[in-house]
């Protein structure tokens, strides 16, 4: 085999695909690429696999996606080898099974890990993308796909003082790879999003002092985790046709059975039977499999709301700590809920303290700890569980298409994009689970994006292209769609960071599909059945045979 990789300052290293992000879908991208017979390198930042299950190794970081449909489908042996512990599978578990991906497909080979993306700029010439990396290197690739996801730029509130504390500092989505030892220690927690409702539990017993410090409260319903029996262990084995069949098919990416009644069909006693059920189900299905009106009618998820309220207060003991935890100004859904073990349990114990920042807020962080309105308290370690900026890995790599545009300018106002797989005027560009994407199970959508990907190349090579991007018609068509359907949408914009609306001063703009998979699926169908007459195809000049000649020669081959 030959190296890929010319280090020689006068042919940078050339590939067909270049793939940003070693996460769920980027590996996936980079194994359906080879599968094709493109060369491909797989560049990741980290130091190892795992994308998001690399860096938010939290305690107590796991799946609120049952582990088997988040897994990947596209062997049956993979499937069949990989035994899941449980049924909501914990970090070390996930990275691990990423990294067997990694190993038992040879991918490693074609990945660079500690490599960060400084800049890619598309030569409209060459029809080919010059992707600067950190260490200096030049690559020129075809195409490009940002793998980059949606939840992998942790953000840190502008706190006065956050710099100055001079003890143990953790962001959740940056977990460090050496063991956290909170034994013992003085803990402040801020944040109680899904990051802050897995960690608030996972340590609370460990630490001295465990104190949250809450903004809004969230609707956190139980996770209703456990391990998989020997007897599911075989069932998920036998029904792997019809799983996948479900999972490649159903509008969530669950397995979860919808319901088939209606709020409006069961008596008020009946409901709260129903949500009682729903509470002591597994994860998102207190979504996916709650009554058909569910996203349509903001008077159940009321009534949800209040249910759960009853809840927080029947297990929480100290009913001013309770009344703090139960969202006064959102309904269920209104934000992506939480699903976690133990969060208001934990507030029953004596070292655990709640602050309402609604009420006393943080004036600054100094070297010893945290000064609110009430009072100072000295902490060993503050945990930052204050999220991401969501999508916006995309536009801090430096990317610039047709005519040097930077793509950072193109989306001031927010994504254009279509299918959320690429943008007019950035030819050969895809960015996978990036924004438009999916508002269900993340691997599921992103695969299909993926697999069109795929297609579409398939077909440009059988057609003679080698650059292609979707017509600003086929753009805006979508992109308005978005914008459109999003009042359809349970989420708010006040709320949700689906909208952004966790950033000071990033535009309000819906992030993600609102009409979820099933347009997705006619979109592309339309597409492919019109020999994707959505998108404008070319042959690039000067090197566009450059690619066949290299495949076959071997030259692009590791
Ligand atoms: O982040 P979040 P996350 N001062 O944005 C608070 C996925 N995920 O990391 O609501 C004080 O939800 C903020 O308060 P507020 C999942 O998709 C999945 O928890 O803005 N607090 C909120 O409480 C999830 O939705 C799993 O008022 C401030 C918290 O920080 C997504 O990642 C596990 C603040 C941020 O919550 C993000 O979750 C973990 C400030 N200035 C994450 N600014 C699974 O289970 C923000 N906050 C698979």
């Amino acid at each position: 085999m030959t190296s890929l990789v010319t280090h020689d300052s006068f042919a940078p290293p050339r590939v067909e695909m270049l793939i940003v992000g070693a996460g769920i879908t980027g590996l996936y991208q980079l194994y359906r690429a080879l599968e094709a017979g493109l060369s491909a390198v797989l560049l990741e930042a980290g130091e190892g696999v795992g994308g998001t299950w690399f860096w938010n190794r939290y305690p107590e970081a796991r799946f609120d996606s049952e582990s088997y449909t988040y897994a990947y489908l596209f062997s049956k042996e993979l499937y069949d080898e990989w035994r899941w512990s449980e049924h909501f599978a914990g970090q070390p578990e996930i990275e691990r099974y990423l990294n067997h991906v990694a190993d038992r497909f040879d991918l490693r080979r074609h990945i660079r890990l500690g490599t960060r993306v400084t800049s890619a700029v598309f030569d409209e010439k060459s029809g080919s993308y010059t992707v600067q990396v950190s260490d200096g290197t030049n690559y020129q690739a075809r195409y490009l796909v940002a793998a980059t996801g949606v939840l992998s730029v942790p953000y840190y509130p502008a706190v006065p003082g956050r710099e100055d504390f001079t003890g143990e500092s953790y962001h959740t989505g940056l977990w460090p790879t050496t063991p956290v030892d909170f034994k013992g220690k003085r803990v402040a927690v801020i944040g109680t999003g899904s990051s802050g409702g897995q960690i608030i539990p996972a340590i609370a017993d460990e630490v001295a002092s465990l104190t949250v410090y809450q903004r809004s409260p969230n609707w956190c319903t139980p996770l209703n985790n456990r391990p998989i029996t020997e007897e599911e262990q075989q069932e998920l084995r036998a029904n792997f046709d019809a799983i996948k069949q479900t999972l490649d098919t159903s509008l969530s990416g669950f397995l979860h059975q919808p319901y088939d009644r209606a709020s409006t069909d069961d008596s008020v006693e009946d409901r709260q039977a129903f949500y009682e059920k729903l509470w002591n189900s597994p994860g998102f299905s207190k979504m996916t499999a709650n009554y058909s009106d569910f996203f349509t009618n903001p008077d159940l998820r009321k009534e949800f709301s209040d249910f759960i309220a009853g809840k927080i207060r029947s297990i929480v003991t100290d009913p001013v700590t309770a009344d703090r935890l139960i969202p006064k100004s959102h309904i269920y859904a209104q934000k992506r809920p939480p699903y976690a073990t133990g969060f208001y349990e934990a507030f029953n114990k004596p070292n655990v303290k709640l602050i309402s920042l609604k009420e006393t807020p943080i004036q600054k962080v100094t070297a010893k700890g945290i000064e609110t309105e009430d009072g100072f308290q000295e902490f060993d370690i503050i945990v930052w569980a204050t999220g991401f900026d969501f999508a916006r890995a995309l536009q801090r790599m430096g990317i610039r298409g047709n005519n040097g545009v930077a793509l950072e300018n193109a989306w001031k106002d927010g994504p254009h994009t279509f299918m959320g797989i690429q943008a007019a005027g950035f030819p050969n560009l895809f960015f996978p689970g990036g924004p438009h994407g999916a508002a269900a199970n993340n691997p599921r959508y992103n695969g299909d994006q993926v697999d069109f990907t795929m297609e579409l190349l398939a077909y440009m090579r059988e057609h003679g292209h080698n650059v292609v991007e979707p017509s600003r018609a086929a753009e805006d068509e979508w992109s308005n769609m978005v914008s459109a359907m999003a009042a359809y949408s349970p989420f708010s914009p006040e709320h949700s960071y689906y909208f952004g609306s966790n950033i000071p001063g990033k535009p309000r703009t819906f992030l993600i599909n609102p009409a979820g998979r099933g347009v997705l699926f006619d979109v592309m169908t339309k597409s492919r059945s019109s020999q994707f007459s959505n998108f404008t195809m070319s042959q690039a000049g000067h090197d566009g045979a450059d690619d066949k000649v290299a495949l076959r020669t071997g030259e692009y081959s590791l």
